[in-house]
C-alpha cells in the first residue's frame, strides 16, 4: 500500500544572530524559525522550515501564527492523505486555507523532501534537475555603523566569502543613509558590487531623491524602495532610472508578477520560497518573470539551514539568475540545528547533495534551542 502521512510536528526555535541586524522597520538580534517534522507511514520523515523576519515586522505570519495555523488548520488537511501526490496537496490546501503563503511553503518543502528521500532523488531532480551546483551568494551588511560595515565586507571579501554586498537602509532619513552607502561604495570600489534595500520605507518622491543620488555613487540595484502596494510608483521608478529596481515585497507571487510585468515593469524580482507559498509557487514565478525578461534574484527571509537548502534547489533549477542570490541566512545565525552545515565558499555555496534537501536535523541542538 502506498505511504500516508502520519504525523506533522512543529517546533519554533529560536537561534541567536552573529551581531544586531538592522533593517528599516526592526532590529535583529535573534531568528526564529519554525521547523517542521513530517512522518509518513513508510518510516519517511520530510523536513521543512517557515520563517519570516522580526515576529509582526516584515509580513502578515508570525511564528507563532504560522504554528498556530499549521497545527489547527493546514495539518489535519494532510493527515491522512496519500504522501506523494503534491500537485493534489499543494491544491487541497490552497482550496482550503487562504493566504499563509509562509506555513504553505513549510509543508511543501516537508512533503518534497519525504518524497524525494522516499524516490532517491534530491529536491532538484524532483522538480526536474539541476542546471547549477554552485550558486552565488552576496552578504548583507546591516551593523547599523558604517566603519563596521566596511571591515565586515572586507573581511568578506579577503575570505572569498562574498564579493557582493546588500546595505539595509531606510531608517534613518534618506541623505544620512546615501552618506552611509556611499562611503561604503567608495572604500570597496570596484572590488565589489553595492546594492541598497530599501524595505518600503521610502514614499515616492523621497524614492526619486535618493535613487539619484545612490545611482551617482555606483549603487547596481536599488530594492523595495517604496511600499509593496505602490505597483505603478514601481513601474514609474523603473523607467525613470538607468539602475535597475528590485521588486522584494511588491512581488509575493506570480500573480503580482503579471501586474507588475503587465504594467510595463523592467528589472528584476526577487524570489522567495516564503513569500510564494514554497517551492512550485516561486517557479511559477520565475518562469513568468524569465518569459517576460525580467532579471531573477534568489531571496531569502533569513531562513536557517533547512529553508535555505529548500531555495537553493529550485533556484538551482533555473538555467540563469541575472542577480544571483542571498542565501547566506544560516552565515547570520551563531550555531545551527543540522549535522552538516551548508558549504560556502568561493563566494557561493553548494547545492546539497540529495537525497530529498540533502540536511540531517542534529538532534541535541534542535532540543536545545527549540521553546518548550
Ligand atoms: C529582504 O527584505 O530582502 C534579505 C536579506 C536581509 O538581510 O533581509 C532579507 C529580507
Ligand atoms: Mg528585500
Amino acid at each position: 500500500m502506498s505511504s500516508v502521512i502520519e504525523s506533522i510536528q512543529t517546533l519554533l526555535v529560536d537561534l541567536p544572530t552573529i551581531r544586531p541586524h538592522k533593517l528599516s522597520m526592526t532590529t535583529m538580534a535573534c531568528q526564529t524559525m519554525v521547523i517542521v517534522r513530517m512522518r509518513h507511514s513508510d518510516g519517511i520523515e520530510g523536513l521543512g522550515e517557515g520563517t519570516t523576519i522580526g515576529g509582526l515586522a516584515y509580513g502578515p505570519e508570525s511564528p507563532e501564527s504560522i504554528k498556530t495555523n499549521i497545527d489547527t488548520y493546514l495539518a489535519p488537511l494532510l493527515i491522512g492523505q496519500p504522501s506523494g501526490n503534491l500537485n493534489a496537496l499543494r491544491a487541497r490546501l490552497n482550496r482550503s486555507a487562504r493566504g499563509n503563503a509562509i506555513a504553505k511553503s513549510a509543508l511543501e518543502t516537508a512533503l518534497l523532501d519525504a518524497q524525494g528521500k522516499r524516490l532517491g532523488l534530491s529536491v532538484a531532480e524532483l522538480l526536474g534537475g539541476a542546471c547549477q551546483e554552485h550558486l552565488p551568494v552576496l552578504w548583507t551588511l546591516a551593523s547599523g555603523d558604517t566603519a563596521k560595515d566596511i571591515d565586515e565586507a572586507l573581511l568578506r571579501l579577503e575570505q572569498r566569502r562574498h564579493c557582493d554586498f546588500k546595505l539595509k537602509i531606510g531608517a534613518n532619513p534618506v541623505k544620512q543613509d546615501v552618506r552611509h552607502v556611499a562611503a561604503i561604495k567608495e572604500a570597496l570600489g570596484d572590488r565589489a558590487g553595492v546594492r541598497v534595500d530599501v524595505n518600503q520605507a521610502w514614499d515616492e518622491s523621497t524614492a526619486v531623491y535618493g535613487i539619484q543620488a545612490l545611482q551617482d555613487a555606483g549603487i547596481e540595484l536599488i530594492e523595495q524602495a517604496i511600499p509593496a502596494r505602490e505597483h505603478a510608483g514601481l513601474i514609474r521608478l523603473a523607467n525613470r532610472f538607468n539602475v535597475p529596481m528590485l521588486a522584494d515585497e511588491a512581488v509575493q507571487d506570480a500573480r503580482d508578477g503579471l501586474d507588475l510585468i503587465a504594467g510595463g515593469f523592467s528589472g528584476a524580482f526577487a524570489l522567495k520560497i516564503a513569500k510564494s507559498g514554497g517551492l512550485q509557487g516561486v517557479l511559477e514565478l520565475a518562469h513568468l518573470a524569465q518569459a517576460a525578461g525580467v532579471g531573477l534574484y534568489g531571496g531569502t527571509l533569513l531562513e536557517g539551514t533547512i529553508g535555505t537548502a529548500a531555495s537553493l534547489h529550485a533556484w538551482a533549477t533555473l538555467p540563469e539568475m541575472a542577480w544571483g542570490t542571498e542565501m547566506f541566512g544560516p552565515l547570520l545565525l551563531k550555531d545551527d540545528i543540522v549535522a552538516e552545515p551548508l558549504a560556502y565558499d568561493d563566494f557561493g555555496v553548494a547545492l546539497p547533495s540529495g537525497p530529498g534537501l540533502g540536511i540531517a536535523l542534529d538532534e541535541d541542538k534542535l532540543a536545545h534551542y527549540a521553546r518548550s
